[in-house]
Parts: C-alpha cells; sequence; structure tokens
C-alpha cells in the first residue's frame, strides 16, 4: 500500500528508485535488515537481501517479492529493466559518494539516467510523517514499556547513586520487559549537568537537591518512543520550582496548540514565547520537538522555521527546556498523536513537579 502511495507520487521524470536506507527500508517492507535494496516502481517492486536475512524477509515481507542479493552490479539493472525503467532515483540523503559511484557504473552500461536530486528522499518523508494505524500501536506499545521504566526508576533513585546506576536501571527495565533496544543512548544527568541538554550519564552521584533529567525510549518492531521527566531529589529550591512551572507551562501551550492543519513552526512558538516572555527565551536552544518513527528523530521538526502543516497520524514530541549554565536545567517531554481536533499524548506519565524521597 505505501509502496503504491510512493510510486504515485513520482513525477513523469521519474520511473523508478532504489531505497537502501534502513529507516526506509524498515517503513515500507516492515523488516529490519542491516543491508538490502528495495526497487520501486509503478510496474512493480522487488526487495533484495543477503542470505543472512534472506530466510527472515521471505517469512515476513509481503509488500513484495523478496530475492536473494548476491550481485547487486547485475541484478539491480536486470529489475530496473524488468520494471520498465529509464529514469532511476536514489536517496541523495543516503548514498555515500563511493555508492554514487557504483550506481553511476551501473546505470552507465544501460543508459539509466539517474536521479539524485532530493525529491525521491522527501517523497520517502512525507509518506512516513503520517503513521499507518499498525505504527501508532508499535509506538505505543514501545512508550508504555519506557514509562514502566521510569516508574520504576522513581521509586528507588536517591542521593549517593551515579547517573550511570539509574541510566543502566532504565535501559535494564527496558529491554528485560519486552523493547528490542533501547531508542538512542539513554541520557541521566544531575545538579548543574542538567544544564546541558544531551549530556552523558556519568560516574557522578546524585545529591540532595539536585535535579535529575532522564531522556529515554524504547523501540518495538522497529519503532521508537521517546520522553524526557526532570524530578528534585529530596527538595526543590524557590528557583528550581519557578523555572520547572515555566517549562511545564510552556510544554502545555505547545499541547494545547498542536493539531491537524496547524503549522509546526506555530507549536514551537507557543512554547517558546512562554519561555521568552518569562525572560528565559536565551535559555531554550533547540526545537520544541521532533516526529518520531522508525527513526528517532525524523520528520516533521517541530522548530521555528518548519512551514509542515501538521495532519492527523503525525507523532511528535513536545519537549521544550530551560537550560541555565552552571546551574541547572529543566526539560519535559511527551510524545503526541495528532488527531483531526488537537492530539492524543501517548505519554500519560504525571507531570507536576515531582520530588522524590526514598
Ligand atoms: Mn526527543
Amino acid at each position: 500500500m505505501e509502496l503504491y502511495e510512493l510510486t504515485k507520487m513520482f513525477p513523469k521524470d521519474i520511473d523508478g528508485g532504489i531505497i537502501e536506507s534502513p529507516a526506509a527500508r524498515q517503513y515500507f517492507t516492515g523488516f529490519n535488515a542491516d543491508s538490502g535494496y528495495l526497487i520501486v516502481s509503478k510496474n512493480g517492486n522487488v526487495f533484495l537481501t543477503d542470505s543472512r536475512y534472506i530466510e527472515a524477509a521471505q517469512a515476513q515481507v509481503d509488500c513484495c517479492d523478496v530475492v536473494l542479493l548476491t550481485d547487486a552490479k547485475t541484478q539491480i539493472p536486470k529489475y530496473l529493466k524488468k520494471f520498465n525503467c529509464s529514469s532511476v532515483a536514489i536517496e541523495a540523503r543516503h548514498v555515500t559518494v563511493s555508492g554514487l559511484r557504483d550506481y553511476s557504473k551501473m546505470f552507465k552500461a544501460d543508459d539509466f539516467k539517474a536521479v539524485f536530486d532530493n525529491r525521491f528522499d522527501k517523497f520517502i518523508r512525507y509518506l512516513r510523517c503520517a503513521k499507518r494505524e499498525e505504527e501508532i500501536k508499535h509506538i505505543k506499545a514501545a512508550q508504555a514499556i519506557a514509562q514502566a521504566a521510569y516508574d520504576n526508576a522513581v521509586r528507588y533513585i536517591k542521593p549517593g547513586m551515579t547517573e550511570r546506576e539509574v541510566a543502566l536501571a532504565l535501559d535494564f527495565h527496558m529491554l528485560r520487559n519486552g523493547a528490542e533496544k533501547v531508542s538512542f543512548d539513554t541520557i541521566v544527568v544531575s545538579g548543574k549537568k542538567t544544564s546541558l541538554p544531551h549530556g552523558v550519564p556519568s560516574d557522578k552521584k546524585i545529591e540532595f537537591g539536585d535535579f535529575v533529567t532522564m531522556d529515554f525510549g524504547a523501540v518495538v518492531n522497529g519503532y521508537h518512543s521517546d520522553m524526557t521527566r526532570t524530578i528534585a531529589i529530596g527538595e526543590a529550591s524557590d528557583e528550581m520550582a519557578e523555572i520547572y512551572s515555566i517549562v511545564l507551562e510552556a510544554q502545555t501551550a505547545a499541547i494545547e496548540k498542536a493539531a491537524a492543519g496547524v503549522v509546526a513552526k506555530d507549536v514551537d512558538a507557543a512554547a517558546r514565547s512562554v519561555i521568552e516572555q518569562a525572560g528565559y527565551g536565551k535559555y531554550f536552544g533547540h526545537s520544541t520537538g521532533h516526529g518520531v518513527g522508525v527513526e528517532i528523530h525524523e520528520d516533521p521538526s517541530i522548530s521555528s522555521v518548519n512551514e509542515y502543516v501538521l495532519c492527523e497520524g503525525n507523532v511528535i514530541t513536545a519537549e521544550p527546556g530551560i537550560y541555565i549554565p552552571d546551574k541547572f536545567g529543566v526539560r519535559i517531554e511527551d510524545m503526541l498523536l495528532i488527531t483531526a481536533d488537537g492530539c492524543e499524548n501517548l505519554t500519560s506519565t504525571p507531570k507536576e513537579l515531582t520530588v522524590i524521597n526514598n
């Protein structure tokens, strides 16, 4: 179905395309493999993958024929001819310089015209933006696993534990409970280190009075989840509580804004204006959110410049933050499913300032 949607988007000067990026291959075939080529055209599609994956791919992939990849140089032109393609699009954003050289040789011999002007990538990214029911199911399952790991973590985090210990505990809980892997290297930072939006967990011990920021996710059937919570250990100063409430208000504004028909940059503006009006604009450097799916960061970006109009089925994050160097930072992140009249928050973990005393 998605392959049909893709080839329907081909303009007159594109007859076929070769998909080789892992994320796009996974998206269209539902199959996760390290290597392979998905050849798409209006006249037929085929998935070529090597002997490591062929048995599983033949059992799982039902969108097209699955053929054993033995020699790309001869097999790719063979199928392009079979499907009557003369101009062939490649994924410009993913093909390497040496890959392009290989394609050029391959195409020259058979007089195919290569199209590598980004349009093919754009079509694929556009399709991936709006999730199907099945994709949403996987994302929800991944999110449920991440939330359970968080619920578990807040029961035992206490002064004296290191950031790495907390990160490992989150990872272990997710993997133990059905995650095929974690979405990205789990972020756990504490105290002054919370001012680093993507800080790395270290052997720093968590102390009484610290903020702890945890940003993590699980992967289920190739689909990612993403959430962030910032909690206080033992007590929160008035300033910590103040900054936390501004970030929460900004995030709430973004969530209230998010709906089909709304421009992505307006969702960013909803969050950003709250933080700017509170006087902390310069401490919020990143975008408000991003799409999530077969990749942890994908379209649509919820940035101050993205003119993309949200549609039903988009899954995006809302994750504003305030990061004050050498002091502390706060980020709160939920995943949202865009609906006709608003959004469904896929993250149900509470967000009021949590002060834990374990
Ligand atoms: Mn995120």
